[in-house]
This record gives structure tokens, sequence and C-alpha cells, in this order.
């Protein structure tokens, strides 16, 4: 699941990424009041806000219809909204303001939304930290740890103020780069729209965006169109935009108002090929292509492919032979090149899908027509990784596996979290059991759908589980992660992990790395030991598809994919509309070169329980 030391964290966080409609900018207002209520030690009020911000952002205009039609009393039908929240969204609807907000907002000027970003820092710390030190903003923040103020307070120390110090450091590493899956919607709903645009022929996404990269740096848009002109109008005018850097005919430059840069060339048709493929990348792709072009007597940029064609202007001696000295004159002549594919054909080569041209060995396998059998998109049968409201989702089970079967999934696993994490409930034994009864009513009354008896089954310190063996034999699937303890030397965790993997009845290690982009750095391990490991003991490994996740991420897949280790692709879904992140981690696998054979998860349910059995009798 996606843990954080303090779940209001991770709401901030998910959040964060999510463009701001009048509904987000209400969720955004809950969850500052969960944090206040938090501050002020209030037992039930921060998550009662917490949940409703959650609703809020799932329901999204439906609660701005909701209001219409049916004001407080309709509002308070709705999932998560009590009388004084729909109170406030009532007030907020009518008036574009809360009054209680203002109020407090006043007295505690502080930007929780931004602060709430860092890592480990907690509602309380930001109430301490204003109080003590008036810190009211990530730059007073940063302030305050160049002068050493924060290892003076109460409970905190060096090391806590370098721990934040860190985290900082590695938010604004990724600072204008943004994650993957909340930039891919935005992208999408760009292009449906210019591709409406009148004269507009063709229009796509490219750059890291196309290559599906975990993270990019800013939306690279290609259309072809008779008329240029109407086309960067409308694309300038676009909602979305914020400011114009730069508008032409050929290309327009724009900053979106989620704080991405895109960009729109605007290309001849008949060159469509060329300007997908250069504008595609990845730059050391493009590269070995250019000089492997130059090899082959063409060239190759944005414009087009040429053919070279050398003019032979040196005069022939009176022998008959060349002479040695003279003009050489280059012209150059444009190849049609309407699609990507004409382009790899022309210079010999198979087209390699965008996800793996990283100017690796893509380029030599494409010539010798051994390009990787990539995984198809949408070969996923069933998400193995779900948590649900028995923890810290937010939906039942029941939901869940509704909204799974309504993408199309077959089946999927129930995998909520064990005791250990006791602030979010983690289940005993006895409660596990309980969920399995209500998983075996479910399943009956289902149609064409399984769900599975799962869990998320904690690593502890010393690389013990928290299940006991005969808990988890009942299952039908475990998956087993680690939480806590981050920090092990390299040596520890490895043999942590390798000990946890080695017991009877797991199945798949979750999340391995416990990365989060741009908030957390990976747990340090010896990956080669962890993929023997895996293959001695038959662990499947997970391809977390969380945007912040995406972990294991492509580099680590590809190595996996060599071991011969299996791999399964999971959403770790903690609300319905995370279902819909399973084509990321099916990126994910495809850029690490991964085959349908490879994901598990891409079996049907009756080969995969099969295989399952299997495996647990070896
Ligand atoms: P990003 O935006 O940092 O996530 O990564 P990209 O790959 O989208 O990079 P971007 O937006 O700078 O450029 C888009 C594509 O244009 C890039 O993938 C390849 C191509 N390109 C850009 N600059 C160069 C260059 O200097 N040489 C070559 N050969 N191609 C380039
Ligand atoms: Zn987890
Ligand atoms: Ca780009
Ligand atoms: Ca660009």
């Amino acid at each position: 699941m996606r843990l954080m030391s303090n779940p209001l964290e991770l709401t901030a966080h998910v959040m964060y990424h999510i463009r701001m409609t009048k509904s987000k900018e209400l969720a955004k207002i809950f969850l500052e009041f969960a944090y206040w209520h938090q501050i002020n030690n209030e037992p039930f009020k921060p998550r009662a806000y917490e949940l409703a911000g959650e609703a809020i952002e799932a329901l999204g205009d439906e609660v701005d219809e909701t209001w219409r039609k049916g004001g407080i009393k309709a509002l308070k039908e709705l999932p998560g909204i009590g009388q004084s929240i729909a109170e406030k969204i009532d007030e907020y609807f009518s008036t574009g303001k809360i009054t209680e907000y203002d109020r407090i907002k006043k007295r505690f000027p502080v930007d929780i939304w931004s602060l709430a970003q860092v890592q480990g820092l907690g509602a309380k710390h930001i109430g301490q930290l204003y109080q003590a030190l008036k810190i009211k903003n990530l730059k007073d923040l940063k302030n305050a740890i160049s002068r050493d103020k924060l290892a003076g307070l109460p409970r905190w120390g060096q090391k806590s103020q370098a721990k934040i110090a860190k985290q900082i450091e590695l938010m604004e590493h990724e600072s204008g780069r943004q994650l993957l899956g909340y930039v891919l919607p935005i992208a999408d709903s760009l292009v449906e729209r210019l591709a409406q645009v009148p004269g507009v022929k063709r229009c796509t996404y490219a750059g890291s965006l196309r290559r599906k990269q975990e993270t990019v740096g800013d939306i690279d848009l290609l259309a072809t169109s008779s008329k240029p002109e109407t086309i960067m109008d409308a694309f300038t005018a676009m909602p979305e935009v914020e400011s114009v850097h730069e508008k032409g005919k050929t290309r327009s430059s724009v900053r979106l108002k989620n704080g991405l840069d895109a960009d729109l060339r605007v290309a001849p048709d008949k060159v469509y090929g060329a300007a997908l493929q250069y504008f595609t990348g990845d730059k050391r792709h493009n590269v070995l292509l250019r000089e492997l072009a130059l090899k082959k007597g063409f060239s190759l940029n944005e414009y087009g492919l040429f053919r070279l064609k050398i003019k032979d202007k040196r005069l022939k001696t009176k022998s008959g032979r060349r002479s040695t000295v003279g003009t050489r004159d280059v012209g150059r002549e444009l190849i049609t090149c309407t699609t990507e594919e004409a382009i790899y054909k022309k210079l010999g080569l198979n087209t390699p899908p965008p996800e793996i041209r990283v100017g690796d060995q893509e380029i030599a396998a494409a010539a010798k027509h051994q390009l990787p059998k990539l995984m198809p998109y949408g070969s996923v049968k069933g998400d193995l990784q779900v948590q649900t409201e028995w923890t810290d989702g937010s939906a039942s089970i029941e939901d869940m596996a509704k909204e799974a079967k309504k993408l199309g999934l077959e089946y999927l696993a129930v995998t909520d979290h064990t005791q250990a994490l006791a602030f979010i409930h983690g289940l005993d034994e006895k409660r596990l059991a309980e969920q399995g009864c209500e998983i075996d009513r479910l399943n009956k009354k289902l149609k064409d759908f399984r769900i599975l008896k799962g869990t998320e089954c904690d690593i502890l310190k010393d690389g013990s589980l928290d299940l006991t063996a005969a808990a988890r034999q009942k299952l039908d699937w475990v998956g087993i992660s680690i939480h806590s303890h981050f920090n092990l030397s390299r040596a520890e965790q490895t043999k942590r992990l390798i000990r946890a993997m080695s017991q009877p009845y797991v199945d798949c290690l979750f999340h391995p790395t416990c990365r989060l982009i741009g908030r957390r750095e990976a747990i340090d391990f010896d990956l080669e030991e962890i993929l023997t490991a895996a293959k001695k003991y038959n662990i499947i490994l997970e391809i977390n598809a969380f945007p912040d996740r995406s972990d294991l991420r492509d580099l680590h897949v590809r190595l996996a994919v060599q071991a011969g280790v299996k791999l399964a692709i999971n959403t770790d879904a903690h609300a319905p509309e995370h279902l819909a992140f399973l084509p990321l981690g099916e990126a994910i696998a495809r850029r690490g070169w991964a085959a349908k054979a490879d994901i598990i998860n891409t079996k049907n349910i009756k080969q995969l329980m099969t295989w399952l059995a299997k495996k647990n009798k070896l």
C-alpha cells in the first residue's frame, strides 16, 4: 500500500498532482481542515475531514451537481459527508468561500499544502514549526534548516533535521518534472481536442510521454495541418494554458496551469514520420540513428529523411582517369516518409516500440530483426494488490471488484495490511478470517469475476513475517512488503528480504525498493542476490503501477526478465479510480523488455490458480 508515516501525507501527495477544479480546490481545503484538527489534537475530526476530502476528490463534478439538485440534504447522502461538512460545501458553492476556513487561515497562516509534501513532516511538526519558528512555507523551512534552527527544538535533534533537509533536496531534484500517470490524462485530453481543430490531419504526443518515462519534463505535441495558424490559435487559447512563451507557424510553446510546459510542432504531412521519430527521441537513440543513416548515405533530422547525392564535378583528366582534385557538391533529396515505420525500414531496421528507445541495445536488435516481443497493453487480466476499507483503502471489497470488472479485469486480490501497521488497523488473523467469509459471500454473488483472498503481509525488521505460516496457507495470494526500517545497511536489508522470501506460503514481493519518486529514496539491497533468491524460492516480484512508486522500475525489470524471474503488475489501488493505473505498470514492463510470459497476471484465473498451487507444492 501507499504507506507514509502519516496517511494524511499520502492524500496530500496524491492530490497535489491532480488538476485544480472546483471540487479539487474544495478537497484541498478539507485536507487543510484535517491538518488543523490534528494539530489541535482533536480525536475524530482529522479522519472525518480527510475522508470528506477524498470523497469529494473522487466524486469530482458530481458534488457540484448533487448540491445544485438537492442542497445540503442531498450532499449528506454522499459517502463521507456529514452535516457540518455539507454546510461548508454549501457555503463554498453559494459564496465561493468558507468563513471558518478564512478564520483559521488568519490565525494559522501556513502553507500546509506544500509543507505536507515533505515526507516525514506530519501535522504535529507543521504546528510546532509555526509556533516555535514562525515557519509558514518551504522557503522558511529551508532557511531555518540552513541556520540549524530545527535541531534545537524539543523532540528534534540533528538527525531529524538532516532527514528533512534530505527530503527537501529529493523533492527539488524532481521539481519541474511530473509523474507520467498524472500528465498522461492531460496530454490525452489536449490531443483529443487539437485533433478536432479544422485543417488538422494528424495529432499526437511525442517525447518522454510517448516513451512512457516515469516522469516527464514537458509535453511535446506534434500535428500536421493544412491550416497551421488555426491550430496554433486553438492551442494557445486552450483553457489549460497559463501563458504563452512563443507562438509561430511551425512551433508554439506555452506554460500550463499545472506548471508544465507544452510545445506544439506543426509539420507537413509528408514528413510526419520523420518528425514523430525525431520528437519521440530519446536523444541518444536519435544520435545513434542519425549516425547509422549517414553510414547508409542518408541524412536524418526533424525535417525529414534525405538521400545524400554526391554530384561529382571532378574533371576527367586527359588520360581518362578521375582527378583527385575538384569539388564535390552534396545535394539532398527528400524521401517521403509519412510514417515512422517507413523511416526505420529505409534504414534497414524494424521499428522499436517507443518505450525501449533509449539508445542502448534496441538499434542493434532492430537491425538484426530481433526486437523483443513486448507484452501488449491490456494483457493484464487481474490486479493482485488492492487495499479496501478494511484497512486504509477508501472503498468496500465489492466496490473495488465492481470497478475492476468494469475495467475488463477478471479477478483481483484483496491485500489489506497486517497488524504491525496498527495505526491503519492492519488485520490480525481473526479479522483476516472474517474478511475471508465476506469474500466467499461476494464470490457467490459476482458473476464472471473472482476475488482472491490475499494479504500485504508486513516484513518485520528481522525478516520475519507478520502472519503465521498457518494463516498464510489459508490465503490464495500472499504479498509481503517492507514499511519500516528503510535505512538498514545494504547487507542487513538484503538479509532481511531474503529471510522473508524464503518462508513458506509467500507468493510476491510487493514494491520491492520502497522508493517514492521525489519523496523517498529506494532502500538499499543487492539486487542480484534478491533476483537469485526470487528464482530459488519462486517469488514473484511486483511492478507497482502507482505513479509515484513505479517500483520495480524499468532497469530492474530488464534485469529480472534476464534472470528469468516472474513479475506481477499491480496498481496498489486504495480507491476504485486507482485501478486505472494498470497501463502505467504495463508501460514499465514494456520499458524493461518484458514479454507476456514474464508477467504472471496475464494468465487467466484458472491458469493462475493452477500455477500458484503447483508453485506452493514445490
Ligand atoms: P523530457 O522532456 O525531459 O521528459 O524528455 P524528452 O525526451 O521529451 O526531451 P525534450 O522534450 O527535450 O525533447 C523531445 C525530443 O526531441 C527528444 O526526446 C529527442 C528530440 N531532441 C531534442 N533535442 C535534441 C537534440 O539535441 N538532438 C537530437 N537528436 N534530438 C533531440
Ligand atoms: Zn505497501
Ligand atoms: Ca519532453
Ligand atoms: Ca520539449
